[in-house]
């Protein structure tokens, strides 16, 4: 499905509601966030890159033809690249909310390509404030800006919270860090009401396939239909606090509803290693698996006997996170939130899911289709 580009006619149609402007709304997250405020009866407008191929599967349902005046859900071409067309999309929507989403968010690709996401994910932030400074926006906008444990990087204290010291250990971590503190700058220099989310790990059946978690359900649902023979993993060692996306939107949404603009961590306070989550998922299909030998020698193997995980060293980080766990006291305090979600409901839907798909591709690979595979 492709979504037109649109002019200031279309966009500044009457609509009821509060207006708000998503960047990476083609994300996870942001798929999640414009279907919450949809529902809420704000009118949503989202920032999407151009792609080769279609890449608006996430939010496909939310699509709305065109054609149709007084829309509620509408996407424009852009990249936060790129100041020009930032300036012109803030300008036409006038929004009272902005989430920024966007990011090149994987943190293994950051050390392949640490400049251009030091532009997008740093200075792109500093293009939204200085575009809504432009604007003269300061007293209507609200600017949210989705920050990330992994600034914490080598921990400092455990668990951490609001005030635990940043170390950053990746190009990611670095440029996102450059985000959070711009952030602060202006709503002290300007007056803006502007904030962070620190959020922890946050994961749904619409995550990136890359990412550990899916990758890992993603695959154990293909080796159980016989479509795929090992999972690749890196480091099995590494703990994360892991809640669903679905939960966390909503907080994103609450933090800008408050009197004052203040920063707030966003977590479950429970953690488990990558190697706990594949047993997690594992189990969820019917697998049980043991895990023999260590380091890249560490291997899991089924009830059958199969080496079904192996570690592949190319999956390591020159500088790994190893440790995260967050502390919510404050999100919960102040803006009465706590995740509905717990990790073995997550762990379950993420699989139940994969599981759905491959069962398609299983479908197609009996009739005479290959399926094709990959392990990133
Ligand atoms: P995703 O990777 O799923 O989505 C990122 C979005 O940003 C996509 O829509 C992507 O577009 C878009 N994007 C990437 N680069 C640019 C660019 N240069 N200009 C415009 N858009 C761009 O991330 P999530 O939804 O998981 O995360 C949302 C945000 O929250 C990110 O900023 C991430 O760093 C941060 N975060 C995420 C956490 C998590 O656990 N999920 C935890 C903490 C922070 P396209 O679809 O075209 O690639
Ligand atoms: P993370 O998520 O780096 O925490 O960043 P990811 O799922 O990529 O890694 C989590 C941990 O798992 C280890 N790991 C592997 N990771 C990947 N991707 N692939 C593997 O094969 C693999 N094997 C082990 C990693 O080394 C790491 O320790 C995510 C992103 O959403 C960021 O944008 C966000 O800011 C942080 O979460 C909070």
């Amino acid at each position: 499905m492709t979504f037109s580009t649109n002019s200031a006619a279309e966009v500044t149609t009457p609509a009821t509601g509060k207006v708000v402007l998503i960047t990476g709304i083609t994300g996870q997250d942001g798929a999640y966030l414009a279907e919450f405020l949809l529902k809420k009866g704000y009118v949503v407008h989202g920032i999407k890159r151009r792609a080769s191929l279609f890449n608006t599967d996430r939010i496909d349902h939310l699509y709305q033809d065109p054609h149709v005046s007084n829309r509620n859900f509408v996407l424009h071409y852009g990249d936060l690249t790129d100041s020009t067309n930032l300036i012109r999309i803030i300008q036409q929507v006038q929004p009272d909310e902005i989430y920024n989403l966007a990011a090149m968010s994987h943190v293994a690709v950051s050390f392949e390509t640490p400049e251009y996401t030091a532009n997008a994910d740093g200075i792109g932030t500093l293009r939204i404030l200085e575009a809504i400074r432009i604007l003269g926006l300061e007293k209507k906008t609200r600017f949210y800006q989705a920050s990330t444990s992994e600034l914490y990087g080598l921990v400092q204290e455990i668990p951490q919270k609001e005030s635990t010291p940043f170390y950053p250990r990746s190009p990611y971590a670095v440029a996102k860090m450059y985000a959070y503190w711009i952030t602060i700058n202006y709503r002290e220099a300007y007056g803006l009401y502007a904030c962070n989310g620190i959020l922890f790990n946050h994961e749904s059946p619409l995550r990136g396939e890359t990412f550990v978690t899916r990758k890992i359900t993603r695959a154990l649902a293909r080796i159980k239909l016989g479509l795929q023979d090992t999972l690749y993993l890196g480091n099995l060692d590494s703990l994360r606090d892991w809640g669903h996306a679905r939960d966390y939107v909503e907080m994103q949404w609450l933090m800008l509803q408050q009197e004052s603009a203040e920063d707030f961590v966003i977590a479950t306070g429970v953690q488990y290693s990558v190697r706990q989550f594949v047993d997690a998922a594992a189990r969820e299909l019917g697998i049980e698996i043991s895990w023999q030998g260590q380091g890249v020698e560490e291997t899991g193997t089924d009830q059958n006997g199969r080496v079904i995980v192996r570690v592949d060293p190319r999956y390591f980080r020159p500088t790994e996170v190893e440790t995260l766990l967050g502390d919510p006291t404050k999100a919960k305090e102040k803006l009465g939130w706590t995740p509905r979600t717990s990790f073995d409901e997550l762990v379950a839907e993420m699989v139940r899911e994969d599981l759905k798909s491959a069962e398609r591709d299983e479908l197609v690979k009996k009739n005479g289709y290959a399926a094709f595979d990959y392990h990133e």
